[in-house]
Parts: structure tokens; C-alpha cells; sequence
């Protein structure tokens, strides 16, 4: 085929594909725990000219000519963004949450330092992992690694043992110059009240990975980690906060700087204006209806996780009410593992992911296939399901994990009910079709 051709059927397959993947969507139970749906209001920034244009640098103090307009944009997105957060110094530039966490890191530490994070199979993000892994703090930015102790019956980090490690590390002179609370799977809020006084007296910088949970603290439903004296939280806009694939990082005046040059030029060379836009708009929505949008959402979690368990399924954090979070994690390892039941999930239009959960790696089991099966309602409340349709989720779910039911049952079942529940909710507007395809060309 020569090379027009072969432009021409792949320019054409391309659209095919993406309206196949919106149908699909829109017939399918999301409930991958990271992801969300945008509001039309937030597409609608996001598919603006912004998304061809170079800025640089701050508002007011840009590398670039054009940006009359790009400069009160992100303006109104640091603003809307500390409103938001009630915090004194926002940076909305980091185009992920990778890129917020590598510019917390540039700013607090240097490479050869130690940190203290969680491990990946007791929720740890990949960007704090170890050089071995491929973690970017120890393989991009040389840090070395220490992994808090962790209590998996309370699925929480242990305090005592997180104690007892700081100082052993001290008396080795290895002691932490930063340590980090938040991760992936990420079910109870961390034990910041108890450490920070510890960690603070250490002279150690405290960071908060809120990258899960933006939406929860944003609403006020989750704890709030500047209060409880982290010096520097990240995050991204797309999981629970319903924005823009993106990060941000927020703060205090005292660190603006440092973080500041940080995330350009170290970095970031351009961000991304028309995610700036796109967060902009998210947080005003989230200004509005965040609390009730997170409330909603842990109420939703509970729920299915409670009726999870009714059903006999192993459901994490059983100790303290399996969640507080939009997470609801299982032990499917008695059922094939996470790897396989990601599969029939998928056959039957349910997307979800599976999860090294704790003790995975002592049982020999590998990413690929671990014992986990992680979900969240953020999406599915963001379409307006409440309580009732947390039973019919859950039900679904037993179906095809436990049943082996007829995958076209299963999505039959679905079909019916996402047909309810067709629009975004907690959002100014809505042209009622969460996932339709948007066609520009003419
Ligand atoms: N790996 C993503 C998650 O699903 O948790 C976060 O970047």
C-alpha cells in the first residue's frame, strides 16, 4: 500500500475507533478508581485554540508573546484552585500528577537522600517506588527508599513501627530528608495528626499524594492534609476532582518559589494551556457542588463494599468499614486473581483494574495477575447513582465474579441501567450524554 493510502484508511479507522470506544462507554460500568468523567463545560475548554499555544513560565512572566488572555485564565485557575483547597499558594501547571511529585522532589530533596513512602502492594504510587522498580523517585531522581510499615488489617500505615524506623534510620545516618502519605489504593486517610508532630520535630518535609482523593479533600469529606501540616500536597485533576487529565500541586507563600522554579524550568518546558482552562472550569464546579459530589461519593463506596460482603466477597478494610475513600478493593485471588477477573469484568462492560494488594508478593504473586481487584464509584456518582443502584452494581459484579454468569446477561444488565444514568451531574450544565462522541469536522 503506498503512503497515502495507507494515511487515509488509518485517518479514517481513527474516528471509527474513538466512536466505538464512546459507544462502548456509554454502555459500559466504569469503575476504574483514577479515572472520571469530564463535564461538557470542561471538554469544552479543553478543545479550545489553548491547546496550540506555548506560555512558559507565570502568568505576567511568560517566555511568549499571546497570552493576554492565557495569563487570566490561569490566574482564575490559582485563584479558583486556593479557594478550593483554602491554601495560600496553588500551581496548576504540572502536566500530571508524575510531573507534580518529580517537582516536590526538585524542590525538597536532593538525589542520594532518603525517603519514606509507601510500597506499591500497600498502595504505593509507582513515582515514589525504588531505583529497582523503576520508580521515579529512585530511578529519575536518586533518592533512596525506605517503605513505611504497614498495618494490613487496618489497611493504614502503622504509626509506632513508622516511629521506630525514623529513628533507626537517624542512628544509621540515613535520616529521611522527606516523607511521603497518600498513594493509589488508598482506603483510610493517613495517619498525618500522628506523625506530623513527630516528623516536624525530626526537621523532616512532609508530602501528601493527594493524587486519589482531590475531589474528597475538595469537598471536605476526606482529611485535610495542609491543616494537619503537611508542608506540600500534589495531586492530579482527573480522579475524584473531575477535571482535565493533569496535576497541581498546593501549598504554602513560603514554599511558593522553590516550587514554583521547580515546575518550570525544571520540569515543565510548556504546560498545558487548554488543561489549565479545563481545571479552571473544574474547580469552579467543584467550588460549587464538591461537597455534596464527595459525599455522594464515599456514601456510594460504603455501600458497595457493605453489599460486596453481604455476598460473601473478601472485601478489604473490613475493620473500620472497608472505606472512607471512592475505593472499594477485593481479594479475588480464590477466584483466578485480579488479572483474570479484569478480563471477564471486561467481557462483560465493566472496567476496572486490578491491584497488588498486601501480601501478594509474599504469596508469589506478580502485577500481572495479584490477589486485588480495585474499584471506584467517583464516576458512577458523577452520573448520579446513589445507594440503590450500589446494590445493583454489586450484584453485577457477584454475577460475573462469582456466578460465571452469560457475559450478554451481564451486559444486558448494565445496558439497562446506565440508560438512567446518561448524563453528568454536579456540573452547571449538561447536554445529557456523558459520553458522546463530539465531532468537530464538518
Ligand atoms: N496509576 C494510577 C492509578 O490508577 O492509581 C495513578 O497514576
Amino acid at each position: 500500500m503506498d503512503n497515502k493510502s495507507f494515511a487515509k484508511e488509518n485517518y479514517t479507522k481513527i474516528f471509527e475507533l474513538l466512536k466505538e470506544h464512546h459507544k462502548w462507554f456509554s454502555e459500559s460500568l466504569t469503575l476504574i478508581a483514577s479515572e472520571n468523567v469530564m463535564s461538557e463545560a470542561v471538554k469544552e475548554a479543553v478543545v479550545s485554540d489553548l491547546m496550540s499555544r506555548y506560555a512558559e513560565g507565570w502568568p505576567g512572566d511568560r517566555v511568549y508573546a499571546g497570552c493576554k488572555y492565557i495569563d487570566q485564565i490561569e490566574l482564575s485557575a490559582i485563584d479558583l484552585g486556593k479557594k478550593l483547597f483554602d491554601a495560600e499558594f496553588v500551581d496548576v501547571r504540572p502536566i500530571a500528577g508524575v510531573t507534580a511529585n518529580l517537582a516536590v522532589y526538585t524542590a525538597f530533596t536532593q538525589p542520594g537522600d532518603t525517603i519514606i513512602s509507601l510500597a506499591i502492594p500497600n498502595g504505593g504510587h509507582i513515582t515514589y517506588g525504588k531505583k529497582d522498580l523503576g520508580g521515579t523517585a529512585g530511578a529519575v531522581r536518586g533518592l533512596n527508599v525506605e517503605n513505611f510499615p504497614f498495618d494490613s488489617t487496618e489497611m493504614n500505615i502503622d504509626v509506632d513501627k513508622t516511629k521506630a524506623l525514623v529513628s533507626k534510620l537517624k542512628s544509621e545516618g540515613r535520616k529521611p530528608k522527606m516523607v511521603i502519605f497518600g498513594g493509589s489504593l488508598f482506603l483510610f486517610p493517613h495517619p498525618l495528626k500522628e506523625l506530623v508532630p513527630f516528623l516536624k520535630a525530626e526537621g523532616i518535609t512532609v508530602m501528601y499524594d493527594g493524587a486519589h482523593v482531590m475531589g474528597l479533600i475538595a469537598g471536605g469529606k476526606f482529611q485535610q492534609p495542609l491543616k494537619e501540616g503537611a508542608d506540600v500536597m500534589t495531586g492530579s485533576t482527573h480522579k475524584t476532582l473531575p477535571g482535565p487529565q493533569g496535576g497541581l500541586i498546593v501549598s504554602y507563600d513560603k514554599y511558593a518559589e522553590v516550587l514554583k522554579s521547580a515546575v518550570f524550568p525544571s520540569n515543565v518546558s510548556n504546560h498545558h494551556l487548554h488543561h489549565v482552562a479545563g481545571k479552571a472550569i473544574a474547580f469552579a464546579e467543584m467550588l460549587n457542588f464538591g461537597e455534596d459530589y464527595a459525599s455522594a461519593v464515599i456514601s456510594n463506596a460504603k455501600k458497595l463494599a457493605e453489599s460486596l460482603a453481604a455476598k460473601g466477597l473478601v472485601v478489604l478494610g473490613e475493620k473500620y468499614g472497608y472505606t472512607k475513600s471512592h475505593q472499594v478493593v477485593i481479594d479475588v485471588s480464590m477466584y483466578g486473581g485480579g488479572g483474570i477477573i479484569e478480563k471477564e469484568l471486561e467481557e462483560s462492560n465493566i472496567i476496572a483494574n486490578r491491584n497488588l494488594i498486601p501480601g501478594d508478593i509474599k504469596a508469589g504473586r506478580h502485577f500481572r495477575n495479584p490477589g486485588g481487584l480495585r474499584m471506584g464509584v467517583q464516576e458512577i456518582t458523577r452520573l448520579g447513582m446513589g445507594l440503590n443502584e450500589m446494590e445493583e452494581v454489586a450484584d453485577i459484579l457477584y454475577r460475573v465474579i462469582v456466578k460465571k454468569e452469560d457475559h450478554n446477561k451481564t451486559k444486558e444488565s448494565i445496558r439497562e441501567l446506565k440508560n438512567k444514568f446518561s448524563s453528568v451531574k454536579y456540573t452547571f450544565e449538561s447536554n445529557g450524554e456523558a459520553y458522546k462522541y463530539i465531532k468537530i469536522r464538518i
